[in-house]
């Protein structure tokens, strides 16, 4: 679809076809990280077993400047710029905020509460972890107790216990915790944007309050903080031996198997890009390349930028990620669950990690100079994006767009809705300049 005009409006409804916990963003520029977002959760069948659902435990990274300033920064040829650090960590929403960092003379008030979450000792309690934050990848825990992890983004899981969950951006955890204390305790919940190529944040630490049943609701803990795992530098996920999907699933021998390499090049004007195959990313408004494709029109001469790579009616394919750059990326797939098949440091070594039943989510970290081969079936005919969701590395072009089954989607009958958007943003666009400094999504 095209944007959603101003002063327009659009109804999205689908099929939830699969169920756990999710979010909506917006896709245009780096938008979300202003706000526009939220938690999804689709209730289906357990495979644990639990008391009571906390709910959405949204976990982010916070930036004061407006999101537009962010990214005319990151675009920019001003190496200073290009670094954009976060002012504040956020647990659904809120945070004090250390006004001591306030130097310019914003009003600061210093009166502002966390978000509490009310427990009883002995009951076993699901926490539904999402980051939905533009950059720094999360590190959670609560203070004295341990955690469950049930679930990595859509994907069931076979129980196993940590004190840290590590979330990247577009990630999601539901993980179960039972409250050990008095009847009297309050204890902190933290979220940490933790590690040198992890994240950039002035205020890395968010809190929020457990309140134990009889606990005053005024009662700040005293807790102190689980031991955060050592930065190793590598942003990675829990070892993919630990992350044993509940339901099996076994990949076949893909049909094809393609390489990308991740590369950050800064170009002759000094501005800095992400790219993936040589080439960043560069998103068209007015031609989505979905509808495009339903037009039978697949092949992209005059706009190299949209970076596809049609695949065809193949039955299966495996893509190797290399990432030779020094940050992470959490890669996040549209339209699929991934057998995530290896992940580390340095180049692949051809073996795949529970080859009979591989950890399958649609969001993984890939660790700096290291690599990730996944594989999915094309069973979703679409245009289907690949991207880092960090949002300043997409903004610099960090997305390639995978066509499967191209000649089912020009079968397509796509609601004639989705079409009026390009109508209604032609029209606002024929009156509007926009101004698309980045690649668009
Ligand atoms: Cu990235």
């Amino acid at each position: 679809m095209c944007p959603i005009a101003p002063l327009s409006s659009f109804t999205y409804r689908f099929r939830a076809d699969v169920y756990g916990t999710s979010w909506y963003h917006a896709h245009y520029s780096a938008q979300y990280s202003a706000g526009i977002t939220g938690a999804i959760v689709i209730y289906g069948p357990s495979h644990v077993q639990y008391d009571e659902d906390l709910g959405p435990i949204i976990l982010q990274d916070w930036f004061h400047k407006e999101y537009f300033t962010i990214v005319e920064g990151i675009m920019s040829n001003d190496t200073e710029l290009q670094e954009q650090f976060s002012d504040n960590t956020l647990i659904n929403g809120r945070m004090p905020y250390n006004c001591s960092l306030v130097t310019d003379g914003t009003p600061c008030d210093t009166n502002r509460t966390y978000s509490k979450f009310r427990v009883t000792p002995g009951k076993t309690y699901k926490l539904r972890l999402i980051n939905t934050g533009a950059a720094g990848f999360q590190y959670f825990n609560i203070d004295g107790h341990n955690l469950t992890v049930v679930s990595n983004d859509f994907v069931a899981i076979h129980p196993y216990n940590t004190t840290t969950v590590t979330l990247g951006v577009g990630q999601r955890s539901e993980v179960l915790f039972t409250p050990i204390g008095k009847p009297t305790d309050a204890v902190w919940m933290r979220t940490t944007q933790h590690g040198l190529f992890c994240a950039r944040a002035l205020q890395p630490e968010g809190k929020a309050i457990i309140l134990y049943n009889e606990a005053p609701t005024d009662s700040i803990p005293v807790t102190e903080a689980v031991t955060l795992p050592v930065d190793d530098g590598t942003c990675g996920n829990d070892p993919l031996n630990l992350t044993v999907p509940y339901y099996p699933s076994t990949p076949p021998e893909p049909s094809v198997t393609y390489n990308i390499t991740v590369n950050q090049v800064i170009n002759a004007t000094g501005h800095k890009l992400f790219t993936m195959n040589g080439s960043p990313f560069h998103s068209n408004y007015n031609n989505p390349i979905l509808l495009l494709a339903n037009e039978k029109n697949y092949s992209y001469p005059y706009d190299p930028q949209w970076n596809v790579i049609n695949l065809g009616t193949n039955s299966s394919v495996r893509i190797n990620v290399w990432n030779n750059n020094t940050s992470a990326h959490p890669m996040h797939l549209h339209g699929h669950d991934m057998w995530v098949l290896h992940d580390g440091v340095g180049e692949w070594d051809g073996t795949i990690i529970n080859p009979e039943n591989p950890q399958r989510r649609d969001t993984q970290s890939l660790p700096p100079h290291g690599h990730i081969v996944f594989q999915y079936n094309l069973d979703n005919p679409g245009v289907w994006l690949l991207h880092c969701h960090i949002a300043w590395h997409l903004s610099s072009g960090l997305s390639v767009t995978l066509m499967e089954r191209p000649e089912e989607v020009n079968q397509f009958e796509i609601p004639f809705i989705m079409a009026q958007t390009c109508v209604e943003w032609d029209f606002y666009t024929s009156r509007n300049t926009v101004d698309q400094i980045d690649s668009g999504v």
